[in-house]
């Protein structure tokens, strides 16, 4: 069973806990040796369409780096097979989409979710959580407006200028196709916890590219949808963007109870902007860990500092692990936000 008392857990509902909890988005991943080797025999969708290899690349970061949360080994494209899109995910570029959706015939021709396309990843889940002993697994999904990105686009965009122009020029064909996928979000997420997942993370890695009036009229709608659908399983429930300062009020207002925030906001303007009830999750510059032992340990002792006393914080970095990392500074990380805890300090 998940530990309840864990002090991840804890944090995420603002409960006193002994120290400040610490995992990494990424944690699990191509910095890793054993990773690499894995990856010399399977591909990234083989590994992740098979149970086993879930449990044993998601068990791997807890016991090497002593971090409180596993997150499971999956890809925020992997549920989006079963409405019937195609996709790959190809080395050094990412998920790459065969038929782009474009029309709103394409948005109708999309299947409904069906959670049993996906036993292999609840499976998965399964098989993590009785590998854990306890430590609480963080199941994930990616969010509405990240996955239409993908899937508008084709492959990874540095504009969304296709998606940006859907959302304008196709208001309702976009808001078909962003319904379609919140409801795929809410049962997918809902299958995680049952289960087993101990807290769920919605990835909304690119919304920031959106202005603020564009976030409200076109995203946050479908997020509140899916926060207010995900309140009756009673887990904390974590919503992370990067480049998204101008929308962190918006995203506080979804009903999340732990916000993601990336490196370039301060978390205590975050604090001061969203008050005192929300948890706050970060955020160490990803580089930080690629530049060596002693410029990652100083930015996160900065962090710990301005965070000391807040029983509302998660250390993480502000994004992925990047793949230049070596592990020794995640442990080292690790061990240093540790020792600066106490007394939920
Ligand atoms: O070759 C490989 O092995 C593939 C590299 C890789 C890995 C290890 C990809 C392709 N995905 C993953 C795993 C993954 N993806 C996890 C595992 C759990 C963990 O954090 O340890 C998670 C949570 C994701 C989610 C994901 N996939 C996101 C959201 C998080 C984020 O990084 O912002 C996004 C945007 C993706 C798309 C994706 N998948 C893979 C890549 C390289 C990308 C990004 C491509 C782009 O720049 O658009």
């Amino acid at each position: 069973m998940p530990d309840d008392t864990s002090r991840f857990i804890r944090a995420c509902r603002g409960e006193p806990h002994d120290t400040i909890p610490v995992w990494f988005m990424r944690q699990a991943g191509r910095y890793q040796p054993s990773y690499r080797a894995l990856r010399q025999r399977y591909s990234m969708l083989q590994l992740a369409r098979t149970p086993e290899l879930i449990r044993d690349i998601t068990v791997r970061p807890v016991e090497d780096l002593g971090v409180d949360a596993a997150i499971l080994f999956s890809d925020i494209m992997i549920p989006l097979a079963s409405l019937g899109i195609d996709f790959d995910i190809q080395e050094n570029v990412g998920p790459v989409v065969a038929q782009p959706v474009e029309t709103r015939a394409d948005v109708d021709a999309l299947k409904p979710f069906d959670a049993t396309d996906v036993d292999f990843v609840l499976e998965g889940v399964e098989r993590t959580v009785s590998a854990l002993n306890g430590v609480p697994l963080i199941g994930f999904s990616g969010a509405p407006f990240t996955l239409a990105s993908y899937i508008v686009e084709g492959a990874p965009s540095r504009t969304y200028r296709r998606t940006k122009h859907m959302m304008w020029q196709e208001p309702d064909t976009f808001a078909m196709l962003m319904e379609r996928l919140a409801d795929m979000v809410i049962a997918y997420l809902k299958a995680q916890a049952a289960a087993g997942a101990s807290a769920l993370q919605i990835f909304d890695s690119w919304v920031g590219a959106l202005s603020v009036a564009d976030y409200r009229d076109s995203v946050l709608p479908h997020m509140v949808h899916i926060f207010s659908s995900l309140i009756e399983l009673n887990l904390p429930l974590i919503y992370f963007g990067v480049g998204n300062q101008h929308l962190l009020e918006a995203m506080a207002s979804t009903g999340a109870s732990v916000l993601g925030i990336d490196w370039r906001t301060p978390l205590s303007q975050a604090r001061t902007m969203l008050g005192p009830s929300i948890t706050l999750q970060g955020n160490l510059d990803p580089e930080r860990v690629t530049a060596g032992m002693d410029t990652a340990e100083q930015g996160a002792i900065d962090i710990c500092r301005a965070m000391r006393g807040d029983p509302r914080f998660i250390f993480n970095l502000g994004h992925g692990v990047p793949k230049e990392t070596d592990p020794a500074v995640l442990k080292h990380i690790v061990d240093r936000v540790h020792a600066m805890g106490g007394d939920g300090a």
